[in-house]
């Protein structure tokens, strides 16, 4: 596991020092003297954890607080106050905001170690439970509950910047069959390669390929709009599910396993739902079955 990265923010450099000097043998850790900067390495560095003073010149770390809350960037990262001003007010202040915690000065080195590696600890195990609620447990894709969530995103974004948005809807062809002639295992054994190579396929880094349910993927491609661009890609995805080469005897469509696909793409979808853009797509998916599988429409 790697070191858990701090974030100090105080304004003065000996406290900084002195907060250091608590985690410095096995903690990486950053500083920052005012809020601008604090917010920068908030968002950039990613920290484990927020160590945060409150009084420091113009903004102060309320302000800074409420900031990294209202980002969805930094709004999961912990926050401990760290400061001399013990009055329940503004204590109850700084928790109000989301501050997971609330030390005053002079502070005592181990409460400050134990207080912080407890924090880590919950924000380490928040963030296994949120990838595992995410992910599908047979192939490790992003499961049908990620790809709504995408989905709703992409789609409002699309709407907002009328930027391209392109969805493709993939199901293998002949499954039943390959199940009942090789058994679940291997069929289980066959899903996991697809989808491996299905998220292989997708070049960016915000392409999102999910397990859709059973044997059907689906993949949202933001910022894809141009039909032979999106035709390459499900041609490239086809391809590569070919080139896997898995056999299958009793598919009446190849000697191996195929998919096939339903693309729906464009520029002028703003009115479409996101129900209705994987509706689209799903609709085209049966149009490639019924022209005999093993293909694209688009
Ligand atoms: P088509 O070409 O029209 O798509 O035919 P198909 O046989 O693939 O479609 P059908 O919907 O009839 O069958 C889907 C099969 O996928 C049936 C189901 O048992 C299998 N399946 C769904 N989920 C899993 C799974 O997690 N593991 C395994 N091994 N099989 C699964
Ligand atoms: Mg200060
Ligand atoms: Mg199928
Ligand atoms: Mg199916």
């Amino acid at each position: 596991m790697n070191q858990p990265r701090i974030l100090i923010v105080d304004d003065e450099t000996s406290n900084i020092e002195l907060i250091a000097e608590i985690f410095m043998d096995d903690h990486e850790v950053l500083f920052a003297t005012d809020g601008a900067k604090a917010l920068e390495l908030a968002a950039t560095a990613n920290p484990d954890l927020i160590l945060l003073d409150v009084i420091l010149p113009g903004m102060d770390g309320f302000e800074i607080c409420a900031r990294l809350k209202a980002e969805p960037h930094t709004t999961e990262i912990p926050i401990i106050f760290i400061t001399g001003r013990d009055d329940i007010e503004t204590e109850t202040s700084g928790l109000a905001l989301g501050a997971v915690d609330y030390i005053t000065k002079p502070i005592n080195p181990q409460i400050v170690r134990m207080r912080v590696s407890n924090h880590i600890e919950l924000k380490r195990a928040r963030d296994r439970l949120t990838q595992l609620a995410a992910t599908d447990g047979l192939t490790g894709l992003a499961n049908r509950r990620r790809y709504d969530e995408v989905l709703e995103r992409e789609v409002q974004r699309h709407r907002r910047s009328g930027a391209p948005l392109t969805i493709i809807m993939l199901d293998i062809d002949h499954f039943k069959t390959y199940n009942d002639t090789y058994g679940h295992l291997r069929g289980d054994d066959c899903l996991r390669a697809i989808a491996t190579r299905i998220r292989d396929s997708l070049l960016r880094t915000t392409d999102l390929a999910a397990r859709y349910g059973g044997e059907e993927f689906a993949c949202i491609l933001p910022d894809t709009g141009n039909t032979e661009e999106v035709t390459a890609i499900a041609e490239r995805i086809r391809e590569n599910i070919m080139a896997l080469a898995i056999p299958h005897q009793t598919s009446p469509t190849a000697p191996h396993v195929t998919i096939s696909l339903g693309v729906v793409t464009g520029y002028c979808t703003q009115n479409l739902q996101p129900e209705q853009f994987t509706a689209a797509a799903d609709k085209q998916l049966y149009l490639a079955k019924s022209q005999g599988r093993n293909r694209h429409a688009i």
